[in-house]
């Protein structure tokens, strides 16, 4: 029985938008994260100690990170070699520079000839000895077009063609490494790929170049006592004789992976009676608010008692919520701030809904006259954030209008005008017909009344 570890997309680097500077290392704390965890990882197949640890691709966001994340990388793998443990690195498609054609960030581990470090960049059967015993292992790097075909053959082909012509290449391949096989021996498929009957989850967004999809046929034949998959984020078993596993990524890369659980696997690989367990991994949880707050009459209370119902301390969490330009005025950013403290990071991003358009109201039809004061009733009453304001409003309008009892007369407004044009008014006045009759106005008088 040989004892085996298989981890998979580490993406060490990624993911720093949900993190912070940790002002004692100048780190960002998502780089920490991912680093801990795979810490974790290699702490374990030392503590077990297992036979062989196989990655499952996709080491860092691209082929050539910067310089502390490929060391941070080496250091925790370093350990393995330090304690004999053979590990085999397996290209994923990240790790892959320019399309496969500019070689592979893991390559170096080969070029300097790190004891213990198998460099999976190509199909091609690796026989390792492990102190379990002889492995065999089958690497499947992320192959693209040019791969297995020549720019001449890809030529005049649809997209479609082409899919089927590269198939018909990796088995034939496929098919030529197996026949080379040692059926005495334990043996494994490493590959970084999409299987057809794999769940989606961010690596469709995060892969650059388009890859094609392998039938899970291809991987299921009886030569394999295990198949050992990256490049799907989801943990995920899509076959039990053989075992075909996706260990998924160790670390939540984005908000996509929120609810999935993350970890590795661990293999007892025996020919015919493989056995596998998936060993979860405590890592950072995401966690998403999202609150639909366009009927709330206490939108800021509504939003801060849904903020309290969820376990946000030290989550990387992220908040939506949608409202009304009316209600916009009802929130309180700094409270909400306050809420959010807690969390390790957070962002906010509120959504103003576009006014719903309103029926029109029938009270204001073409050919029914109403006055200017029964309209603006008539649309208070159909519009409900306004009915607390009819009173006032009303009032307001109606002092517009001139229907309240104020002093605003037709020819006092003439006489304020002709005040400020700096004319005399007692004259003007008495000769009006306004019926002010009673006033004695004096030019104090009418200053005031500007005022
Ligand atoms: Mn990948």
């Amino acid at each position: 029985m040989i004892k085996v570890l298989h981890l998979s997309d580490i993406h060490l680097g990624s993911g720093f938008i949900h993190g912070k500077v940790n002002p004692e290392t100048g780190l960002n704390t998502r780089f920490e994260d991912f680093v801990g965890t795979l810490e974790r990882c290699i702490d374990r197949a030392l503590a077990e100690p297992v036979d062989l640890v196989l990655f499952g691709g996709d080491a860092f966001p691209d082929a050539t990170p910067a310089p502390y994340i490929q060391q941070a990388f080496a250091r925790q793998f370093r350990r393995l070699g330090e304690a004999g443990i053979p590990v085999v690195l397996l290209v994923g498609n990240h790790d892959q520079h320019s399309q496969g054609s500019g070689g592979a960030s893991l390559c170096i581990y080969r070029t300097l000839g790190v004891p213990q470090v198998v460099v999976g960049d190509r199909l091609e059967t690796h026989r390792i000895v492990t102190s379990g015993g002889t492995v065999q292992v089958l690497t499947l790097p992320w192959l693209n077009r040019s791969t297995l075909m020549t720019k001449a053959e890809v030529e005049g082909l649809s997209m479609l063609e082409v899919g089927e012509v590269l198939l018909d290449r990796l088995r034939v391949a496929l098919e030529g490494e197996i026949r080379q096989l040692d059926p005495a021996l334990p043996t494994i498929l490493l590959g970084h790929l999409m299987v057809d009957a794999a769940e989606f989850g961010a690596e469709r967004l995060l892969a650059v170049g388009k890859g094609f999809t392998v039938p899970l046929a291809f991987l299921t034949r009886d030569c394999f006592d295990y198949v050992a998959l990256g490049h799907v984020h989801k943990h995920q078993v899509l076959c039990r004789e053989p075992f075909v596993i996706y260990p998924g990524s160790i670390e939540r890369v984005d908000f996509s992976e929120e609810k999935e659980e993350k970890g590795f696997v661990l293999v007892e690989l025996a020919r015919g009676q493989t056995q596998v367990e998936f060993c979860p991994l405590s890592v950072r949880s995401f966690c998403t608010i999202e609150v639909d707050l366009t009927e709330s009459n206490d939108p800021q209370q509504e939003l801060l008692q849904t903020i309290a119902r969820q376990s946000i301390a030290d989550a990387v969490v992220r908040v939506m919520y949608s409202l009304r330009s009316e209600q916009l005025a009802l929130m309180n950013e700094v409270e909400l701030h306050q809420a959010l403290a807690i969390a390790h990071t957070y962002t906010i991003q509120a959504q103003v809904v576009a006014q719903v358009s309103r029926s029109r109201l029938p009270e204001l039809g073409v050919g029914s006259t109403v006055s200017p004061l029964e309209a603006l009733q008539a649309y208070i009453q159909n519009r409900a954030d306004l009915r607390d304001l009819e009173e006032p409003m009303v009032e307001a309008a109606k002092q517009l209008l001139g229907e309240a009892d104020a002093w605003v007369q037709p020819a006092l407004v003439r006489l304020e005008l002709e005040a400020e044009a700096g004319r005399s008014t007692a004259g003007r006045l008495t000769a009006g017909d306004s019926n002010l009759g009673e006033v004695e106005p004096t030019g104090e008088e009418v200053q005031l009344r500007l005022l």
